[in-house]
């Protein structure tokens, strides 16, 4: 029989957990998204002060823009507030507050600005303890070109002009490929610039107003056109800028991953995947695995309460299930989910995989569905980071195929 005190509770699961991750974040289970990801330097501030700072950026973490100026807080290691804004629903206060009605917006000292470039030039001038710009006056002045070169958006507009053009006349997308590459020769031209692998000599700015939109391209150009970026030969420099953000501690945190962007090209934009037989290169994190698991552990072990209602609700489960084995399927659920949250903290090693334990058909069934709903519900950065979306994922994949080969 499977022998539940094998598997922790929660209240152990998560206090295990917190200690492995650096992540900082708020429970908020009353609303959608459940957690929101908190700044890092809160604790730079004294108990009961406010931060300078309060960011306004969308609920589901999916904006470019608002991308910029949370990277560019963190990294600067400001202590900031987040309020997030319903895209959909928008609040009136925040359409009465910001012109636009765009995000992202910022209150500094209460003071309101908006637009991503405007809010991180003001950042810089008035946060200079780790600067984005170079002291520099030449190079400054070369930063600033490129960030207006950046901000007047040609490459933005190129790239997704070819991501979600809905043509099928070869000779229409052979010339939005073509315009994009016109762009990204001008990248490529730009990298050459300084020496080293960002834009100028340091990390900047500069790099920070690329980096979501070439990111997203990475991301979206070889399912949706069959056109590789990562690997792409024309362009070495650009693949060792990647590479140099991604080793980037704080990029790793606030960068949206590959799935992300499928399934919002799917979702939102209607996009249609084609099949090019081109081969998949997959993005690179250069966070720490053990790290990665923690915080996916940990976050989901405050958070499954509202995980488990999820699956409730919306994985089909409801469908099959009558009212007198409710209670049975939810204790299901919730077993294979601190199975889940254990098996991160143990850090995956096949020693753990005992899911084979599990000689009740039932509970491996719920728990194969369980699993592989939530596998797909992830959304980053808004649910966890890049590195703890791959670990949880890797993880489920491992303990459903458990499930799989020990039930045939
Ligand atoms: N130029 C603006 C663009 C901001 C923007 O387009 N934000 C989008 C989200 S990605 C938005 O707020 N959309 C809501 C709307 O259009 O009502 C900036 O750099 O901040």
């Amino acid at each position: 029989m499977f022998n539940q005190a094998k598997v922790l509770e929660w209240e152990n699961l998560l206090q295990i957990s917190k200690k492995g991750t650096t992540v900082h974040w708020k429970s908020t289970p009353a609303q959608s998204p459940a957690t929101v990801v908190l700044s890092s330097h809160l604790s730079k501030i004294r108990e009961g002060d406010k931060p300078l700072v309060v960011l306004y950026r969308d609920t589901n973490a999916w904006c470019p823009f608002c991308e910029r100026v949370w990277f560019a807080l963190e990294e600067k290691e400001i202590p900031f507030d987040v309020e997030l804004i319903d895209l959909n629903n928008k609040p009136k206060w925040y359409t009465d507050m910001v012109p636009t009605g765009l995000v992202p917006a910022v209150k500094i000292e209460g003071e309101l600005f908006y637009e991503s470039k405007t809010i991180l030039l003001e950042l810089e001038s008035r946060f200079a303890k780790i600067p984005l710009l170079p002291e520099n006056p030449q190079e400054k002045t070369v930063a600033l070109e490129m960030i207006e070169a950046c901000e007047k958006g040609e490459l933005f507009q190129a790239g997704f002009k070819f991501i979600r053009s809905l043509s099928e006349q070869n000779q229409e997308l052979e010339e939005l490929e073509s315009d994009l590459e016109l762009n990204l020769n001008e990248i490529e031209k730009a990298l050459q610039k300084y020496p080293g692998d960002y834009f100028l000599r340091d990390f900047s700015l500069v790099d920070i107003m690329y980096i979501p939109i070439l990111q997203r391209f990475s991301a979206n150009l070889p399912v949706f056109r069959g056109y590789n970026l990562r690997g792409n030969e024309k362009y070495p420099l650009l693949n060792r800028w990647l590479q140099a953000m991604n080793n980037r501690r704080v990029y790793q945190l606030i960068k949206p991953d590959d799935n992300t962007n499928h399934i919002l090209g799917k979702n939102l934009f209607k996009l249609k995947p084609i099949r090019s037989g081109l081969e998949l290169i997959p993005d690179y994190n250069g966070s720490d695995p053990q790290q990665d698991r923690f915080e996916a552990a940990a976050k989901l072990s405050d958070n499954h309460k509202t995980v488990t209602k999820d699956i409730l609700e919306n994985s089909g489960i409801k469908a099959w299930v009558n009212e007198d084995s409710c209670q049975k399927v939810q204790e299901y659920i919730d077993l294979s989910l601190r199975f889940l949250a254990d098996y991160l903290i143990q850090g995956g090693s096949t020693s753990c995989l005992t899911y084979e334990i599990i000689n009740e058909r039932a509970i491996a069934a719920i728990g194969a569905i369980a699993l592989s709903y939530i596998r797909n519900r992830v959304c980053v950065p808004r649910d966890l980071s890049a590195g703890a979306a791959q670990e949880f994922r890797t993880a489920i994949d491992k303990i459903v195929s458990s499930i799989y080969s020990y039930s045939t």
